[in-house]
């Protein structure tokens, strides 16, 4: 059996054998939705071939976490949606033979392996690599962490198939656990989506073959729906209001503006006073509201192809409850960025591998925790407001919001009050010695021309610190006091971005 990504068969079965010998196994993963989701796909393997294991997380594989992992009695250690990029620091303190690594992160380059560290041909060819990108995938795109190291669980499975197993190893409640691994095809697509690799709202290339497993499992179904964040769990004005792939004129305006749209739809969308939620609506229901949002974006005259950006793939796992946060791939990533966002991932891993109980209970109060952080956040720049430049606008907020949330803030105050639409907006926060710097654009002006990750690296580098990321959203740490002088040429690349 080939397997869904079949380039990745031969790396995969290297991979299995190797766990399937060793008498211990340490489980490394990054500390995000997609790390997450891959350390359950990883475990849950593991657990169910017999394998003893235990689990870490971090939020980077720095030369101390490796030497951390290092010093571990485990004698294979497994590195999931990290490792690829940091081989040389991997192989100067692990046995490439003992270590595996289940990544779709850009490979350390041949050229930047150092001298005495074992041939270069061994880390292209490392024993027991498993990256997309080495067989040619876009690990950016169309395989995750989660995916890889589904390939790897999946040849677990296939070399030594265990004949039945046990309710204890069901990662959903509504459906039974696959002696064949495939239903951790559904904790893969939480991970893809957490890492967003969706594209004009639908998975493409190896994620698709892996969603198509865990249809064929019984865990996870597709379906073309509204592409809105939330359709499980928010209540039908938040999600029309606030949807980002959403922007009808005189709906998305705010939670009134939506509740008067669905007023005048002639359907029965309240139950006792309560809004519904879109996951409650049969389908003839949901049917009449698309309609009405693409009647009135074009009355509104939005151009054909937003109103096609409303229509996305849903990704349910259909063995948990409707209408709860785990129904949902992106709602499920969002949980779990929750708990890992204030390092308590393992609590993120325990609901993973099915754990509605006390792991629930605490990763979902993590979450509204995160929630009041992020609207304290954004009154904070509601209450001090923002400084308008030519072409961006930024707030300080010193240590008054963690820098691991300004970015999500930066974002949200976009529509706030005294927040201007219409240009990009910068943020810096206080993270420990150095200025953290999170900027956000929208699609609007990613499309007149703004490259913000060209923005931040350019004025970074001018003040000594670095930066990057992506057109729409990026960032860059910085030296404490260099912020005058980094907005200055953060202004200065935003006007030659809008010009040409
Ligand atoms: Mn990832």
């Amino acid at each position: 059996m080939t397997g869904p990504i079949p380039a990745l068969t031969d790396r995969a079965n290297r991979a299995a054998e190797r766990l399937a010998a060793a008498d211990h196994v340490l489980l490394a993963s990054h500390a995000d939705a997609d790390g997450l989701a891959s350390a359950a796909v990883g475990a849950a393997a593991l657990e169910r071939a017999g394998i003893p294991h235990d689990v870490q997380f971090a939020d980077q594989l720095d030369e101390a976490t490796i030497q951390r992992l290092a010093s571990g009695r485990e004698d294979v250690v497994f590195l999931t949606d990290f490792g690829s990029g940091q081989l040389d620091d991997v192989y100067a303190h692990l046995d490439p033979e003992a270590t595996i690594v289940a990544d779709h992160h850009q490979p350390l380059s041949p050229d930047a392996v150092p001298a005495g560290a074992p041939a270069t041909a061994e880390y292209a060819d490392a024993p027991y690599h498993v990256n997309p990108l080495l067989v040619g995938l876009d690990g950016a795109r169309e395989c995750s962490g989660a995916g890889a190291t589904y390939a790897v669980a999946r040849a677990i499975a296939e070399r030594d198939p265990p004949a039945a197993l046990g309710p204890e190893h069901a990662i959903q409640p509504g459906s039974d656990p696959d002696p064949r691994n495939r239903d951790l095809a559904a904790l893969a697509i939480v991970g893809a989506v957490g890492d967003r690799q969706r594209e004009d709202g639908e998975l493409v290339g190896a994620n698709v073959a892996i969603a198509a497993e865990g249809e064929a499992a019984g865990v996870l179904t597709t379906e073309t729906d509204l592409g809105a964040y939330g359709t499980q769990t928010k209540p039908l004005p938040e999600l029309l209001a606030h949807a980002d792939e959403i922007r009808v004129p005189g709906v998305a305006t705010d939670r009134n503006a939506a509740a008067r749209f669905l007023d005048g739809l002639d359907l029965k969308l309240r139950t006792d006073g309560e809004w519904r939620r879109w996951a409650e609506l049969t389908g003839e229901e949901r049917q009449t509201v698309a309609s009405g949002l693409c009647q009135r974006a074009i009355q509104r005259g939005v151009p054909a192809e937003r109103i096609d950006e409303m229509v996305g793939t849903a990704y349910t796992l259909s063995g948990e409850e409707p209408a709860t946060q785990l129904r949902d791939a992106s709602e499920f990533a969002t949980l779990l960025n929750a708990t890992a966002r204030y390092e308590r991932s393992a609590v993120g891993l325990a609901v993973l591998l099915g754990d509605r109980d006390g792991a629930l209970e605490e990763a979902t109060d993590l979450l509204a925790e995160h929630r009041r952080n992020l609207s304290r956040g954004v009154r904070w720049v509601e209450d001090h407001g923002v400084t308008i430049e030519s072409h961006c606008q930024w707030f300080d907020a010193g240590s008054e919001i963690p820098a691991t949330i300004v970015g999500i803030v930066a974002g949200m105050a976009v529509g706030a009050d005294g927040v201007d639409p219409s240009i990009p907006i910068v943020a810096f926060a206080e993270d420990g010695d150095e200025v953290k710097v999170s900027a956000r654009a929208t699609g609007g002006l990613v499309r007149r021309g703004v490259d913000l990750s060209e923005a931040m690296a350019t004025a970074a580098s001018a003040v000594d610190g670095s930066g990057g990321g992506h057109t729409v959203a990026a960032g860059a740490t910085i030296p404490p006091d260099s912020t005058d002088e980094f907005v200055s040429v953060v202004d200065d690349v935003l006007a030659t971005q809008l010009q040409t």
